[in-house]
This record gives structure tokens, sequence and C-alpha cells, in this order.
């Protein structure tokens, strides 16, 4: 399948770049996606199903998850495996996205990426970030330069969306091994854990950049982390990915097991330094990847399970998509086993189409990429006749009379085609873009709109001639008077 993932051709001439990475973003072909979308998630072209589509971005490939909640908003942290990589790790940068109803997710961009390490060479693997005092700290695993091994990197920022710098300059923890994860109790003490082939801990100081004591190597025991008969090497389980956090008094350990393909596995244990016991399977190995990778948290009232798999046209091993599931604890605090779905998690209330909405705030992507914009935040760009995006669950209530769009053309422009309940679906309203003279030349555009009611799956589906149409930053619908 990775012959089938393309890159753009060419970028726009005065695409704006990530101030990260000053790269182009990549993506998979919209027919594919197209194909895909049909082919095997028909739930994502009923009008009724107000459901998620996994995996979450369609746009690039996604890896290693890392959910954060944060203000009554998901913050999705991941890695980012380059287009067309088949037979190694690609990974320059990290990735940041956020949703508050868990469908609709907003590109929040690249924030994080190799060249925030000065120290760094490659390898942009699994991290995790976490809030303290207003402050947000992204531990990440990365190859250290000066000697080859593997190391654990921290980046501060004032906001959850970056931009990230290094806190330190050097890595915090080096010991040739990866993905570290925080957790902070309830007194405050805040652990890092990280490893493979090992497991680790260490106290991590209340600066979250800073350790007291040496770290400890938490004993891998089949008591603790289940037996594994397949290699001598690793007599138990646990491979790597560990996601640690509290609940109802339990600590629970939560990691990717064997090799290859890894299962997700979890153990608990009374304290936050264990001792562990082994509790069982979360996720069984699935989903056209021989890696996985957990992050679960709380949000308004549920739980839910990040993870990935190689689900999107091209993917595989080296070019993974991050999904998530809703799920329910059981009544003894024991997690099910969740499998992986195409609908994901229910959406949690609708959407507002009478505020601002960006344009990169998505719940499917076919054909349109993201990127910088001198605009303000990101847009969505290099449209093509025949591309859509979709938003999920709008509430237009008892009615929208306009369209607003904030637009940019360096061609002839084209045609936004609000449609409901799927890429064909009946027009509300239709909005023409011109040539504004570039593509990170402005203007607002405002069309009429009629028969939009109710709770709705919104597309904007973009048409004209051939090449890019128009690049689109923000939308908003006026409410009938
Ligand atoms: O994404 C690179 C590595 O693959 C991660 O660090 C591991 O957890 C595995 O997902």
């Amino acid at each position: 399948m990775a012959s089938t993932a393309v890159h753009r051709p060419t970028a726009h001439p005065t695409a704006v770049r990530s101030p990260a990475t000053g790269t182009r973003l990549a993506r998979a072909t919209w027919v594919l996606i197209l194909m895909l979308a049909f082919a095997v998630l028909p739930a994502a072209v009923h009008p009724t199903a107000a459901r998620a589509d996994n995996p979450i971005v369609q746009n690039v490939y996604t890896a290693d998850p890392a959910p954060l909640v944060y203000n009554g908003r998901v913050y999705l942290y991941t890695g980012h495996d380059e287009d067309g990589s088949n037979s190694s790790f690609v990974m320059k940068d990290w990735r940041v996205w956020s949703s508050a109803d868990m469908v609709n997710w907003t590109d929040h961009g690249s924030p994080l990426s190799l060249a925030t390490f000065s120290w760094a060479s490659t390898d942009a693997w699994a991290g995790q970030a976490v809030e303290r005092g207003g402050k947000f700290y992204w531990y990440v695993p990365v190859t250290a330069r000066a000697t080859g091994r593997m190391a654990i990197g921290v980046a501060v920022s004032d906001s959850p969306t970056g931009p990230f710098r290094d806190a330190l300059g050097h890595p915090l923890i080096e010991n040739s091994e990866i993905d570290p994860t925080v957790f902070i109790d309830d007194d405050g003490q805040a652990y890092l854990y990280w490893g493979n082939p090992n497991l680790w801990y260490v106290k991590l100081n209340a600066d979250m950049t800073s350790y007291a004591g040496s770290p400890v190597q938490i004993p891998l025991t089949t008591e603790g982390f289940g037996t594994r008969t397949d290699n001598p090497d690793r007599p138990t389980l646990y491979e790597e990915a560990p996601w640690v956090y509290k609940r109802n008094g339990l600590y629970y350990m939560v990691y990717a097991a064997r090799c290859c393909a890894e299962f997700i596995a979890y153990s608990t244990a009374p304290s936050p330094t264990g001792p562990w016991t082994y509790r069982g399977t979360v996720m069984p190995a699935q989903g056209n990847s021989f890696t996985n990778h957990p992050g679960i948290v709380d949000f308004q009232g549920n739980s839910y399970f990040f993870y990935h798999n190689g689900a999107l046209p091209g993917g595989g091993g080296f070019t993974r998509s991050v999904a998530v599931e809703k799920f329910s604890y059981n009544a003894d605090g024991t997690i099910p086993t969740i499998n992986m779905t195409t609908t994901g998690a229910p959406q949690v209330g609708a959407l507002d189409p009478y505020v601002r909405q960006e344009a990169e705030t998505i719940a499917w992507g076919s054909g349109i990429e993201t990127e910088w914009t001198s605009d303000g935040g990101m847009d969505v760009g290099w449209i093509d006749d025949g591309d859509y995006i979709k938003v999920k669950g709008v509430a237009f209530g008892a009615g929208a009379s306009s369209y607003t769009a904030r637009v940019a053309s360096a061609t002839s422009g084209g045609t936004v085609e609000l449609r409901l309940g799927s890429p064909s679906g009946t027009v509300v309203g239709r909005c023409t873009v011109p040539n504004t003279g570039g593509w990170q030349t402005w203007t607002t555009v405002t069309c009429p709109v009629s028969g939009a009611t109710g709770t709705q799956d919104l597309y904007l589906r973009f048409t004209g001639g051939s090449g890019y149409l128009f690049n689109m930053n923000w939308w908003q619908f006026t409410r009938a008077a």
C-alpha cells in the first residue's frame, strides 16, 4: 500500500511553511481516501450517524498518541510518520490537534521538531505533554547527535499548542531507552517512566525539568508484566510505550506488549512505584501496524482510548494513523478489551456554526492539506476540484441565513458548496471565491443559505477548474432572524 501515498508535486508559491520544521505537509491521495471512506466507513456517509471517523487525521500520517485534557478541550500530541516510509521510521517532528467534541479535530500544526533540540539528530519518537502550573512540558525521545544513543528531551511552552522551546539545551535523561510518559500524583509528585527494553522511573522535581535521585529500574517480573514465551531475552510481555495514570486510588500502567505485532496490555499497582500486577489485554494486535501506542484520558464524564494503526491508504507499520475509541471501565476497575473501529467515538455535544470555526477543524478531510498562514493560525490549502471537508454534528437549530468564509486564491478561485449529510447531499448554499491576488491575500466572501436546520453533518465541497482553487482560513454561519 505504501506506493499509493503521494507527495504534492508543487507548493503554492507563497505557502507559509511550518516555523518548526520548514516542511510542507504530506498527504494520501483524495481518490484513495474517498475509496476508503466509502469502502470501510459506511457510517461516515450516513447523514444521521454522528460518530467520529477513524483515523482522526487524514492528511498526514500520525503515530504515538498522547492526549491531554485542558480547559474543556482534548489536546492530542502525536508523532508524524513521513509519507512513503516503508522500511524504517522516518520521523522529524511532532504534531498537535485539539477537539471539544472528540470528532471535529483542529489542526495546530507542528510546534515541536528535531530542530527544537540542537543536540538531537533523528527519531522524533513517542512522547507525552503534561500541564503543570500553566506551563506545558513535552517529553520526547530522540537520538542524541553526540552519542548516537536514544535520549529524552523536554520542551516547554506557555500554551498547549506551543510554540515549544528546549527547556534544558541538553537531554533530561540519556540511557539509550525511549518512550517517556509523565504522571503527576495527587500529592504533586511527578514521575517520569520510560523504557525499551527495560522499564524505568524517576521522580521529577517540581520544575518538571530536573529529577531527584537516580533512575530506578522497575523489575520486569512475569507477575507484574505477564509471560512472553517466544523471546528468551524478554521473558515478560512489556515491550515499550508506557502510559501511567491513577483512577480511584489504583495506578494503571498501559503499554505496548510483545513484539511484533504489538498488542496493548496493562498492569496495576497500589502505588506509583509498584508493585505491578499484570491485568491482561486492552487492545489485541490489529490494524496493519506492527507497533501500537496507548493514551487514555477521561473527558466530559467518559473514558477514551487512543492508539494507532495503519488504516489510511499507504498506511502500514511506518505510516501510521492515530484513532480513538470510547470505553467504560468494568465495575471492578478493570479495562475491557477494546477493538479498533472505523467509526470511533461518538460526538460530545455539537458544533456551533454561529461562532467562527477554523477551516482546519475537520472530522474527515478529503484531498486537502493544512499550512501556517500569515492571516493567523493555519489554513486549509491545496484544494482541488472535488475535495471536501466534513464537519460533524453542526447545530444549525432553527436555521442559517448566510455563510461567510475567509479565503485566498492565486488562480481563478472556485466554489464552496455547502452540503448536508454527504459530499453529494442537499446543497444549502454556494459561495463563489474569486482570485484574490495570492495564496495568502485574504478576503471574506458571504453567500445566502437556505434549508440548513437542525443538527447536521456539514460538507464543504470545493469545485472549480483544474489545479489548486483557493485556500480557506475560517468560516461562520449567520443565524436566520
Ligand atoms: O514511533 C516510533 C516508536 O515506535 C515509538 O517510540 C514506539 O512506541 C513505537 O510506536
